[in-house]
């Protein structure tokens, strides 16, 4: 793959904005920078220097000033794509960024395909793929956890990871392949037979362990939904605009006035989350109001963290009681107790026996009050849930998944034919299965495989 052309493109969102950036990438940026750049003041002979920020202002092809700017010339290698790198900080709106971009294209630069400076990089060798994924991770993260989790692939945990489990399949494989390589001088013997098991099942329990966190790192990427439940009229509606700090959801004092499930987003402690109002839930026969029930039982089993509601001021009944026995085994949850500014009737016996040991929190949702127990109990609960998620490799891209499930078949297979097949047999599984792992860090992948992944990638990274 020759990428030998000089690409260019707005590296910085489109908008009113304070700086934009015009980066160019290859050979020609430094010709193509020195041509349309002319810089205040006097140059010293060295001009353009590394790691120096130049002054100066943007010329046309008819040699009018277009904008002024600081420019910077970064020589090969030491660069985001191991290139020639120019990056000209303008004033970035749309109209001056374009204009700066539309003079380096007619003085020979290429516009850039999304991705394409991060495929450089790539191609060059100064990240493997996982990194470069990463990046796209980066860019799209909704919340701290996924740019967190984000930036340690970038850093290369991911990579790291895989390298250790592919060197552990040719450990595996060494004396499988001797003995079958060498057959009158090696044979294999029982210590080397447990070795190769150990390696196997080594390899295939760490593999085991980030398809299992798949779940987890993916809810940080696309938010964590948790439900508010309870009956009628215990101020479900006026919680999620209380939570989301908007008037999200019509309150009213008719109960069932929410018929359908309302969605609100928001930022919980560092976790993105989807907030989901339901409808109350009690016996009727209003067809839609059953209809609306159905749909919020049904959320609440997909929830990853429930938050019921009972209404302080009024007593305890059966229906709370069903209320608090909808909670699915392995979600979070947390009570809450709303209407706190008018007299208290419900029983907290009650309350404390259905539930145990889960945190209740005491709220006046129509005052906001009591918000902030309310997100530090949810929060709590989160970290129980996601424990440990912020410590290893995080696989969250769907082709990542894909190959480890591969990977995961190989292994298994290669694990039960040890025992009775030919050394060769499994020899070629443990082989499939390293071929496969290198698709991850890009060792092992096809082109076409390499377009699609950049494509995904926005204009300018
Ligand atoms: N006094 C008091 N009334 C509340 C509170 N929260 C909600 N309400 C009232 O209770 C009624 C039902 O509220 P709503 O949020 O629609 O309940 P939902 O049916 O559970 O969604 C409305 O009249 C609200 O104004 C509260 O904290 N204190
Ligand atoms: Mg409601």
């Amino acid at each position: 793959m020759q990428e030998n052309d000089t690409i260019t493109a707005i590296s910085t969102p489109l908008g009113e904005g304070g700086i934009g950036i015009v980066r160019l990438s290859g050979p020609k940026s430094f010709d193509i920078g020195q041509k349309i750049f002319v810089p205040s003041g006097k140059m010293t002979c060295d001009y353009p220097e590394a790691k120096h920020l130049y002054h100066g202002h943007v010329l046309n092809i008819k040699g009018e000033t277009v904008d002024e700017v600081l420019v910077s010339f970064m020589p090969s290698p030491y660069t985001y794509t191991r290139e020639d790198v120019v990056e000209i900080n303008c004033h970035s709106g749309v109209f001056a960024m374009r204009t700066i971009l539309k003079i380096t294209m007619q003085n020979g630069a290429r516009l850039a395909e999304p991705g394409e400076f991060t495929k450089r990089a790539f191609i060059n060798g100064r990240i493997d793929l996982s990194r470069a994924e990463a990046v796209i991770n980066m860019i799209k993260a909704r919340s701290e956890e996924a740019v967190k989790a984000a930036a340690r692939n970038i850093r290369g945990a991911l990579d790291d990871k895989v390298k250790v489990l592919r060197e552990r399949l040719i450990e595996a494989r060494a004396p499988l392949e001797a003995s079958f390589d060498y057959p009158e001088e090696y044979e294999m013997d029982d210590g080397d037979l447990k070795k190769v098991e150990a390696a196997i099942t080594y390899v295939k329990e760490e593999i085991k362990i980030m398809l299992r966190d798949i779940v987890r790192n993916r809810a940080f990427q696309e938010g964590v939904s948790i439900a508010i439940i309870g009956k009628p009229n215990v101020g479900k509606s006026s919680l999620l605009n209380a939570m989301l700090k908007q008037q999200r959801a019509i309150v009213h004092e008719i109960p069932g006035t929410t018929r359908d499930i309302l969605e609100g987003y928001m930022n919980l402690g560092g976790y993105p989350i989807k907030l989901i109002d339901t409808a109350g839930i009690q016996g009727t026969e209003d067809p839609v109001e059953i209809e609306g029930i159905a749909r919020s039982k049904k959320a609440a089993e997909q929830a990853k963290l429930i938050i019921t509601v009972h209404d302080g001021s009024r007593k305890w009944e059966d229906e709370d009681r069903k209320i608090a026995a909808m909670v699915e085994p392995g979600q979070g949850k947390v009570v809450v107790i709303n209407k706190k500014d008018l007299e208290m009737k419900i029983s907290l016996e009650k309350v404390r026996k259905c539930y145990k040991d889960a945190p209740i929190v005491h709220t006046a949702a129509i005052r906001g009050e009591g918000m902030s127990d309310l997100e530090e109990a949810a929060a709590e609960q989160m970290d129980v849930l996601f424990k440990g998620v912020s410590e290893g490799p995080a696989v969250i891209s769907i082709r990542h998944e894909q190959i480890l499930e591969e990977t995961y078949i190989c292994i298994e297979r290669a694990q039960k034919m040890l025992v009775q097949e030919p050394p060769e047999l499994v020899s070629l599984e443990l082989q499939n299965a390293w071929l496969k792992m290198g698709e991850i860090t890009g060792e092992t992948i096809q082109e076409e495989l390499l377009d699609k992944i950049f494509s995904e990638f926005c204009l300018g990274k």
